[in-house]
């Protein structure tokens, strides 16, 4: 409940760094351009479509996976770091799209996946060949014969089944696997990985990287001694999250990492942390820092239940409101989280969170505002800036993500029918987010001219980026408007240091809070209904700042927000209501 938890209310004042005030862009390279026609997005499309990013006004760019790989998780299997999977292109597609970035002013991040690598990794066939020599090292080898036969532990894998398979060519040996068999779990505890692993980050930051998004990076520490947990499940396993909530002194291996690799060459870097605990925040991304910046899963995470997706709970827009709001008041005065609607792990943030009668251009517009403006940095996933939605399923073959093929088995084991169980993979599929960029109404969403890897959304007749370039009130120009807005120097002071203010918190279907820097103060507002509502005012208005509609009604004390508006305004430091303001107007 918000409210109940007592947060310090000093301000700190926190130094300033060069990513403060950028707006971040996460690519999915397989699905943003594909510029030799197999059919998969690659670097070279990048390249080619970098003055599009520059257009819509975003600064870093974090690339998902394009290195060596087996794709059995889409690249999140590396199989050499050191080099680009022909697929995406060669490394001197990579250079040349460093430095055509570079020339536009724009930063590149790729994915630091270092929690495990490709079973198809040399490191991991050098184990196979030699399980107590320097590689059998680099992972976690455990003999059946000193555990009776038994597996080690309990664990479930994240794409289900234990995370204990057979070391190929040793009967009694077996090794670890959080994710997919094909990731084998690098042993962190080992210092000659780490070096290994800071050897490598440093030669791509060598290379003018500007840093990197850490993959699972909270994956990296295990509860050691290894130990079984009460099963979760029928099967007898027991969810990876026991684990980790009993793992401390991940600190040494992120401090480490920060010291050697990311702080000498003062490089950019998000972590995907799940799983925090919250005494470690400020260790993860106060002042001097583990990380530049983190992820904001609350509302991601929110309403998942240990017996798989087909027992998710619904997000309403309140949910969604104590969900965000609750990690503001959080973090805001610890250092800058990262604020998300959608990745390439989830549905599309516009069907997740808004109802059916909101996914309209007003209501995406008015979820773009609302999370856009809070505290810290704004990311935008690939479609998104056009309102991309998920995509409909008719049968289960039309699914690529192994995490949903798994989801669907687990339903299916649940109990739910086939027609339920699809329902479910459409909704939180991995696969939503993973369709191809919609550039225009041509053949393939103009993603492709050969056959795509995965089904474009047919709704990109209607959606597509050429489309929204031609309208002014199009989802993308107010994205674009919503750049400026947090670059406008005006006003990016106080929606990057300001204060985060909630406002009228209980009220059922809105969204309001203040951004304040000094006497600089904006209300940011939303509506998440058809009714319109009438919000009392905490100060007097200088200024309507940005509207997802043409009009915004006021009154010397209040404001009128119709169905799904959103509204800022720049209002005055001094409010209205004193001396107890909190108890009557809006905040
Ligand atoms: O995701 C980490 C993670 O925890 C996921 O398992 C997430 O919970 C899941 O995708 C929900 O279905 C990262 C990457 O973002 C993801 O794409 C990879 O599959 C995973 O790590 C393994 O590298
Ligand atoms: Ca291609």
């Amino acid at each position: 409940m918000p409210g109940k938890v007592i947060y310090t209310e000093v301000k700190i004042t926190m130094k300033k760094e060069w990513w403060h005030k950028k707006i971040a862009y996460q690519i999915y390279p397989k699905s943003f351009y594909d510029s030799n026609g197999d059919g998969i997005g690659d670097l070279k499309g990048i390249t080619q479509k970098l003055e599009y990013l520059k257009e819509l006004g975003v600064d870093i760019i974090w690339l998902s996976p394009v290195y060596a790989s087996p794709l059995a998780d889409q690249g999140y299997d590396i199989s050499d770091y050191q080099a680009i999977d022909p697929r995406f292109g060669t490394m001197e597609d990579m250079d040349e799209l460093l430095k055509k970035a570079h020339s536009l002013g724009l930063y590149i991040l790729m994915d630091l996946v270092v929690n495990h690598c490709s079973d198809e990794h040399e490191w991991f066939k050098k184990a196979c060949a030699d399980p107590e020599g320097r590689y059998g090292k680099f992972f976690y080898i455990k003999d059946l014969k000193q555990t009776g036969g038994k597996l080690p532990t309990n664990w479930r894998s994240y794409f289900g089944g234990s995370v204990w398979e057979k070391l190929p060519g040793h009967e009694d040996l077996v090794y670890l696997h959080v994710f997919h068999k094909k990731q084998p779990d690098l042993n962190w505890e080992n210092s000659d990985l780490r070096e290994e692993v800071y050897k490598m980050i440093n030669w791509w930051l060598d290379k003018g990287l500007d840093g990197f998004r850490l993959d699972a990076i909270i994956n990296i520490k295990k509860a050691i001694p290894f130990r079984s947990y009460p099963p979760d499940r029928d099967d007898g396993l027991s969810s990876i999250d026991n684990m980790l909530a009993e793992a401390s002194g991940i600190g040494k291996f992120l401090g480490e990492m920060r010291n050697k690799t990311f702080r000498p060459h003062d490089s950019f870097t998000v972590g995907e942390v799940f799983n925090e605990k919250p005494e470690e925040l400020p260790d993860f991304i106060g002042e001097n820092g583990y990380f530049s910046s983190m992820y904001d899963f609350s509302e991601n995470i929110f309403g998942r239940d240990i017996a798989g997706w087909h027992a998710y709970k619904d997000i309403t827009p309140d949910d969604y409101k104590s969900c965000v709001f609750e990690t503001q008041k959080k973090v805001s005065k610890v250092g800058f989280i990262s604020n998300i609607i959608e990745n390439h792990d989830e549905p599309r943030g516009v069907s997740r969170y808004l109802p059916d009668e909101g996914r309209t251009d007003t209501g995406k517009k008015l979820l773009a505002t609302m999370y856009f403006l809070l505290h810290g940095l704004p990311w935008i996933y690939q479609g998104q800036e056009l309102g991309m939605e998920n995509i409909h399923l008719s049968s289960i073959d039309e699914v690529d993500d192994i995490s949903s093929i798994d989801s669907y088995k687990v339903a299916l084991d649940a109990g739910l029918s086939r027609e339920e169980a699809l329902k479910v993979i459409e909704k939180y599929g991995r696969d939503n987010a993973r369709t191809p960029f919609q550039w225009d109404e041509g053949k393939n969403a103009g993603f492709t001219a050969g056959s795509p890897w995965l089904r474009v959304n047919p709704n990109y007749t209607r959606l597509n980026l050429k489309a929204q370039r031609e309208d002014p009130d199009s989802v993308f120009n107010y994205y674009r408007k919503l750049i400026t807005l947090r670059k406008d120097s005006e006003y990016s002071d106080t929606l990057t240091y300001g204060d985060f203010e909630p406002c009228l918190e209980d009220k059922h279907n809105i969204m309001a809070y203040l951004r304040r820097e000094g006497s600089s103060v904006l209300l940011i507002a939303g509506n998440f209904q058809e009714e319109e509502q009438v919000l009392p005012l905490p100060s007097k208005v200088k200024k309507v700042v940005l509207s997802n509609l043409p009009e915004v009604s006021l009154t010397e004390d209040s404001l009128t927000l119709k169905g799904w508006q959103a509204a800022v305004l720049e209002v005055h430091s001094k409010l209205l209501f004193s001396p107890e303001p909190r108890a009557t107007s809006v905040c």
